[in-house]
């Protein structure tokens, strides 16, 4: 039998944590035979919601679940965790400026990057929800630094599913049956939902998205701004922004770079740029990765025309602008 692997969920009393967390006991994220231990992390005014999780997760009697640690310690929540899946924030609350939200989180992902620095297992993954995603995934990376910056990404797997789901939609297609769509860039309205080399499986073979769908205009306005726009509609239909998709997204996310993509597929990952496709290095930008052995590689040599140019360097800019925002919060 496998060793339990240890798992840190941070925000786990939020409505995130509380989809994923079941994910994870099921084995959704590390597969149907790996053991796990579960580590959830929460602030002090959420202790006793924490507790009630850790009481379902017990009642839930799940097999793979070999432990739970549930604490407001940051050090104990850290200790030995080969994954870490950082969900807990601050939000941004009516009336307070951006800057003021950064700064909230500036200082909450230096603190836990120390903490995971001291303390996780050696090679431990990081995955960032928390939003500003990217820019949280930065600072964790600078302060951090003795974890491979290889080893440090956000999410943007939910666009990226998202964006597969409005294919499949359009064309009354299975999703399992659409790939390689891409979301370059940062996690907020400015990412570029990218189909240029998208495909789906017909029965006379793959074919490009832009021959089935045969109209330009709408994957070129409709279709991107329903992506980039879909948090905003989720929040307006449920009265709360999305909690179970985020979830299975993490979980796709992870897997993959564990376990690897199917060959041909390839999947969006906020990773560390190394200046690919003339994104500037210093950025977690969100680019088409494929994963094996537990590494991710950035998919090369991808043909990028003007349209597809403007918006990756626009979604650059925004990110740039938000590293000098983080930083200034710093002093
Ligand atoms: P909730 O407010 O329900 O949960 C957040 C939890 O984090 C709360 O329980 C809170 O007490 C906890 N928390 C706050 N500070 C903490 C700290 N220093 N250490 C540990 N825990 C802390 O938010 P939820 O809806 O679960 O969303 C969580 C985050 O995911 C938000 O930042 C949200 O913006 C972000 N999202 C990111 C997405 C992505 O695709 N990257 C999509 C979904 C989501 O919007």
């Amino acid at each position: 039998a496998k060793e339990p692997m240890r798992v840190l969920v941070t925000g786990a009393a939020g409505q995130i944590g509380y989809a994923l967390v079941p994910m994870i006991a099921r084995g959704v994220m590390l597969g149907a035979d790996q053991p796990l231990i579960l580590h959830m992390l929460d602030i002090p005014q959420a202790a006793e919601a924490l507790n009630g999780v850790k009481m379902e997760l017990v009642d839930a009697a799940f097999p793979l679940l070999k432990g739970i640690v549930a604490t407001t310690d940051v050090v104990e929540a850290c200790t030995g965790v080969n994954v870490a899946v950082m969900v807990g924030g601050f939000p941004r609350k009516d009336g307070m400026e951006r800057k003021d939200v950064m700064s909230k989180n500036v200082s909450i992902y230096k603190s836990q990057a120390s903490a995971l620095e001291a303390h996780a297992a050696p090679n431990c993954k990081v995955l960032v929800v928390a939003n500003p995603a990217n820019t949280n995934a930065l600072i964790l990376k600078e302060f951090a630094p003795s974890i491979p910056e290889k080893n440090i990404t956000c999410l943007t797997r939910l666009d990226h599913n998202r964006a597969l789901g409005q294919i499949a939609e359009r064309l009354n297609v299975q999703v399992t049956d659409v790939k390689n769509a891409i979301i370059w860039g940062n996690h907020s309205s400015t990412q570029y939902p990218d189909v240029n080399h998208a495909t789906v499986k017909t029965p006379s073979g793959e074919k490009p998205v832009r021959e089935l769908v045969a109209n330009d205009e709408w994957l070129n306005t409709e279709f991107i701004s329903t992506v980039q726009q879909r948090g905003a509609a989720i929040i307006k239909a449920r009265k709360q922004s999305s909690a179970l998709s985020a979830a299975s997204s993490a979980c796709d996310h992870i897997r993959d770079w564990l376990l690897g993509t199917p060959e041909g597929t390839f999947v969006s990952m906020g990773v560390y740029s190394d200046g690919s496709y003339g994104v500037p290095v210093g950025l977690i930008y969100s680019f088409p990765v494929t994963c094996s052995g537990g590494e991710w590689t950035i998919v090369q040599g991808l043909p990028i025309d003007e349209f597809s140019r403007k918006k990756m360097d626009a979604t650059a800019q925004e990110l740039s602008e938000e590293k000098t925002l983080a930083y200034s919060c710093l002093n």
